[in-house]
């Protein structure tokens, strides 16, 4: 095995062929993939056709100064009609949009009649506050339907917005207000989080005293709790975007004009501002939302249970969904609150059909044990997803066995906050899905697996996931820093998007993800991925979670650290488990990737998207200063961490 390869290693042999009543009835068909592939730009200019356009675009992708792209440049659309008015122009104003879970039990029910109104107040709203188009927006709120209507509504009058996640700090807040330099910040009192009310609005309070550029603070009112309100500045959503007129024209505004910028920690220095612009993204996300989830927009009722403030709750709870006339159910709150059954007691009560969620939430509900969503009714179950992390095989023969009644397709979906949209992953009405693998591209996307010398890598082989066609959901910049965007992206293999994952292909040319780039180990010359090693102990009976880094190691250059969460019904895994799943790892992958230290731990320390942060880790296991931890969830975990490694030693 040579020094450049990443050592590929694990096998799977299950295979789950698309349901054939679903297959019959599928949006997308082999054919779907032909017609992309004979000629991918067409097969985009004919998706711009699934939105309402001002100006219909005669152009479709203008590459002529790359890596800076514009798609569908001559035509003119609005992002909130194209979710809300739309829809009750066509007679569907009575059809609901969101079905509203608040954690406490609490719930509305809003219809596309409805929501249009709502968003065409909240316009008016900012338009008094003299927000103009081009302007930037804050938001940082929690799950509720507001935070919705406060993105659409930036959409409508051209203000791009910047949500930014509700558990992150004041100073992460701060950070991203003035790097875009928002005028107005859009917020609430606070949100419900495992039973209790959790105040926002002091932390805006705070980042505001370092933003002296922020005129006005737009707060719901949700918890009740008593908040302070700056006289001049801050004004009440109820009474503020209550007396509006539900009357807006809405203005067209250019394909490139600027929708969203998303912040997404960089692997060393400041966030980068991701630019989303309007045409080629909502282009991108409504098709891949209508093709991967096969959408029946009549019938189904779709829950992405992710956060506003990570890029999925962006792409697949607003946009996507919106602009398709799909119904979708929003919750607030934990899944444990107030049981470990909430998730499915949702399912049942809402009949939900299509479920999308992160590895992590499925590996906890697997630490929780099958006989939690046993007790609910999950028939309505049709077709279930998977984002943020490789799923462990496990994992996902777990949620399709325990969640999907071992009939529903899992598709795994491969993205970032950079591609806008879903880029990998099995379509559910023609994959014969493999457990853990995000298989092939969506039609009308070029990848390529690549080694160090940009050369494409063969089938059963490891390298460097890259796009090699430009897309039309794509970034077309970081905000403000086009040299940062040019050298991250598109410099280590030149005319390639590289997107910083560890990729192979197995032996029929199927795609596995590996791990970020970054986390790669290098254990006595052999590139290892953290994700398969992660993936062994999670396929042992007693694990449910598990963290791998590479520590420094006199003999062999890096040693693997492994942190494992186990399973309930596992107790503490007895005196020998630490051995025996050394063993395991030996045994699924080999000796080499036998693990010198294994950490038996209650939590780990996650980003908003569930991601695991193995830089942490590595500081713990290499027994450094932690690095920084403001973009964690929870930032007490690391702390019993160590507490937990200094116990052990
Ligand atoms: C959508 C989202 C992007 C990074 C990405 C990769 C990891 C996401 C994945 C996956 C393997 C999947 N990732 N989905 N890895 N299989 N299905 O997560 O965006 O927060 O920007 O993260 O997440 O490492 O590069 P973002």
């Amino acid at each position: 095995m040579s020094e450049e390869t990443l050592s590929n290693l694990s096998h799977e042999e299950r295979r789950f062929p698309p349901p054939p009543e679903l297959s019959a009835q599928a949006n997308v068909t082999t054919d779907t993939y032909a017609e992309a592939a004979a000629d991918p730009e067409a097969f985009w200019a004919k998706q711009a056709e699934r939105l309402t356009w001002g100006t219909t675009p005669t152009q479709t992708l203008d590459w002529s100064n790359p890596p800076f792209a514009k798609w569908f440049a001559d035509g003119e659309l609005n992002a909130a009609v194209n979710c809300c008015d739309r829809h009750v122009e066509a007679g569907h104003g009575d059809r609901v949009a969101f079905h509203w879970e608040g954690e406490p039990g609490d719930t509305r029910t809003i219809t596309y009649a409805e929501l249009t109104d709502e968003v065409c107040r909240a316009a008016n709203a900012l338009t008094e506050l003299g927000v103009r188009a081009g302007d930037r927006v804050a938001i940082y709120m929690p799950m509720i339907p507001e935070a919705a209507v406060a993105m659409l509504a930036c959409a409508r009058i051209g203000a791009p917005h910047t949500v930014v996640f509700g558990g992150f700090s004041a100073d992460a807040l701060a950070s991203r207000i003035a790097d875009c330099d928002c005028q107005v910040v859009i917020t609430a009192d606070g949100g419900y989080r495992k039973g209790k009310p959790s105040a926002l609005k002091p932390a805006v309070d705070e980042a505001l005293t370092r933003c002296p550029g922020v005129r006005n603070v737009l707060v719901v009112r949700r918890t009740e709790q008593e908040t302070a309100m700056t006289e001049g500045r801050d004004l009440w959503w109820h009474e503020f975007v209550g007396r509006q007129s539900s009357e807006h024209e809405a203005q067209m505004f250019n394909a490139e004009h600027p929708l969203y910028i998303m912040y997404t920690s960089g692997s060393t220095g400041k966030p980068k501002g991701i630019l989303h612009t309007t045409g080629g993204y909502l282009v991108g996300t409504s098709w891949t939302h209508w093709a991967t989830f096969d959408l029946k927009p009549e019938t189904d009722v779709f829950w992405t249970a992710a956060d506003i403030g990570w890029v999925t709750g962006h792409s697949y709870l607003v946009y996507g969904p919106l602009t398709n006339g799909t119904t979708s159910v929003m919750y607030e709150g934990t899944p444990e609150t107030p049981h470990q059954g909430r998730w499915w007691e949702i399912i049942e009560k809402y009949k939900i059909s299509i479920l999308y969620c992160a590895p992590t939430a499925i590996r906890t509900f697997m630490k929780w044990g099958a006989e939690i969503p046993a007790k609910f009714d999950l028939s309505s179950l049709r077709i279930l997803g998977s984002v943020g992390e490789p799923i462990n095989p496990e994992a996902y023969v777990w949620y399709r066995t325990h969640i999907g009644g071992d009939r529903t397709p899992v598709v795994d979906t491969w993205w970032q906050t950079e591609t806008g949209m879903h880029m990998i992953t099995p379509m559910p009405g023609v994959t014969a899905g493999k457990p853990g693998a995000a298989m092939t591209p969506v039609p009308g996307i070029s990848v390529e697996v690549v080694n160090d010398e940009a050369q494409p890598v063969g089938n059963g082989e490891g390298g460097y996931l890259t796009i090699t066609k430009p897309w039309p959901s794509m970034l077309r910049t970081l905000w403000g820093d086009d040299e940062r965007f040019v050298e991250t992206y598109w410099s280590r293999f030149p005319g390639m998007y590289f997107a910083g994952d560890g990729a192979k292909k197995d032996e029929d040319g199927d795609i596995w993800f590996l791990g970020r780039v970054d986390d790669v180990m290098n254990v006595s010359g052999h590139r290892m991925s953290t994700t398969e090693i992660e993936s062994a102990l999670v396929s042992h009976p007693k694990v449910a979670e598990a963290a791998v880094v590479g520590a420094t190691d006199a003999t062999t250059g890096q040693a693997i650290v492994a942190f494992v969460i186990l399973r309930s019904e596992a107790g503490d895994g007895g005196p020998d488990v630490v051995q025996e799943l050394r063993q395991h790892v030996a045994k699924e992958i080999g000796a080499i990737a036998r693990p010198r230290q294994i950490m038996v731990v209650e939590e780990l320390p996650k980003t908003r998207s569930g991601k695991i942060m193995r830089r942490l880790l590595r500081d713990i296991a290499e027994n450094r200063e932690l690095g920084d931890v403001t973009t964690l969830t929870d930032s007490t975990v690391m702390e019993l961490i160590k507490d937990n490694m200094a116990g052990a030693k």
